[in-house]
């Protein structure tokens, strides 16, 4: 199995038992974990999701699944305070490694992740069957249902106490700190890239005083911090099979944050009629009406916990985010490709994604008064 060593394996066999694996195949398309489904002996009996963490990116691996316990505990203890029923299926589940008694004889018991002999850093999740997630939203009224699946994620997390949360990735989208971070790689050039990607640069850092207010509100105080998502593609929604909402999923960057960032990246993925990487450029356009049924959904969960100045920032949000992954994009191209996963042999993939960031940056731009 790609990626999985047969020591690991043998530790796959204790953490799932008493079940039985039969295949871990490769599951989702992240650009920073790697994701697989693990399928067990007989129908009735359940599969796992199994994740590599990116330990170089997320380098407090202690800190990132204490997080991710304490969101599903309050999100958990919500469901159980509201009476609802299938709450297996409207919270991830963590699964524990019981290493006590199977291993080696130490003792310690309920681990969250593993380390296995290569450094490598693994949990696996309970897998919530029958269920489906899109990459795309490809209707207004689908677009709906993703606003509302966020919205009402917020309204869970609405009295959570952000301060008890790990700063996972420090100044995640904190886009004065993206483009410091452009800069010094621009000046410092490290692998030759930069002549052939100084019209991007260019464009983006004219820009950067008009995509640095949003940080610069919540520093005044203008807008509140609250605990947000901050990975809001529509594939971390899990749907049923009649496209009911069960839960928001992908955790990792749970952090405090603004909510225009959650608005923005859903947007950002989810209103672009190309692809993320599109080399076509032609393809890549803002959707508005996608942008309208995304906020349709989301504002009816939200409208009680926004405040009028939050409300103000929400149709900014997808430029921001756009704005700052272009910015991510192009840094990492410059950079040599250190920190999202590139196709193999497609050495310009980092580069065709930030010019694709850029397109749509530009059509967002022009359509921003009628939204
Ligand atoms: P990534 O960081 O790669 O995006 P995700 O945690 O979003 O990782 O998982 C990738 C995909 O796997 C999701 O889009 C979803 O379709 C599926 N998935 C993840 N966790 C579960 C789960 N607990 N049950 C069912 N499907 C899941
Ligand atoms: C990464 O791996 P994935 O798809 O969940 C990234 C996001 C980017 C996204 C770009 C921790 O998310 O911030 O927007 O790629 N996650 C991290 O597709 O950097
Ligand atoms: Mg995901």
């Amino acid at each position: 199995m790609a990626g999985i060593s047969e020591s690991l394996g043998r530790i796959i066999d204790i953490w799932i038992k008493p079940f039985e694996v039969v295949s871990i195949l490769e599951h989702g398309n992240g650009l920073i974990n790697s994701t697989y489904k693990i399928e067990t002996k007989g129908e009735e009996n359940p599969d796992f999701i199994l994740q590599k963490i990116n330990h170089n990116i997320f380098k407090d691996v202690d800190g990132l699944q204490d997080n991710i316990i304490m969101v599903t505990d309050h999100i958990r203890n919500g469901l159980i305070r509201d009476g609802v029923k299938d709450i297996d299926r409207r919270v991830l589940t963590l699964h524990y490694l019981n290493l006590e008694n199977n291993y080696k004889g130490k003792d310690e018991s309920r681990l969250s992740w593993y380390k296995d002999e290569e450094g490598g850093c693994w949990r696996i999740f309970k897998y919530i069957p029958n269920t489906r997630s899109y990459d795309k939203m490809t209707s207004p009224a689908m677009a709906e249902l993703a606003g509302r699946a966020f919205g009402n994620f917020h309204k869970q997390l609405s009295d959570f106490d952000g301060e008890s949360l790990c700063e996972v990735i420090p100044g995640f989208h904190n886009t004065p700190m993206r483009i410091e971070n452009l800069r010094k790689r621009v000046a410092a050039d490290p692998v030759g890239r930069l002549k052939d990607v100084k019209a991007e640069v260019e464009f983006l850092l004219s820009r950067a005083g008009e995509y640095s207010k949003i940080v610069e509100m919540g520093d005044a105080g203008l807008i509140p911090k609250r605990v947000v998502h901050q990975d809001t593609k529509f594939n971390n929604v899990l749907l049923d099979m009649e496209d009911n909402i069960l839960c928001v999923i992908d955790l990792d960057t749970v952090m405090p944050g603004y909510i225009c960032y959650d608005v923005g990246d859903a947007i950002r993925t989810g209103a672009n009629k190309g692809l993320e990487d599109d080399e076509n450029l032609d393809n890549v356009e803002f959707d508005a009406d996608i942008y309208n049924g995304f906020i349709k959904g989301f504002t009816a969960e939200t409208h009680d916990m926004l405040t009028p100045a939050e409300a103000d920032t929400l149709a900014f949000g997808p430029r921001l985010l756009t704005y700052e992954q272009a910015v991510r994009f192009l840094d990492d191209y410059i950079d040599g490709d250190n920190y999202y996963k590139c196709r193999k042999n497609y050495p310009q993939h980092n580069l065709v994604r930030a010019r694709a960031q850029i397109k749509l940056l530009q059509s967002m731009e022009k359509h921003y008064d009628a939204v």
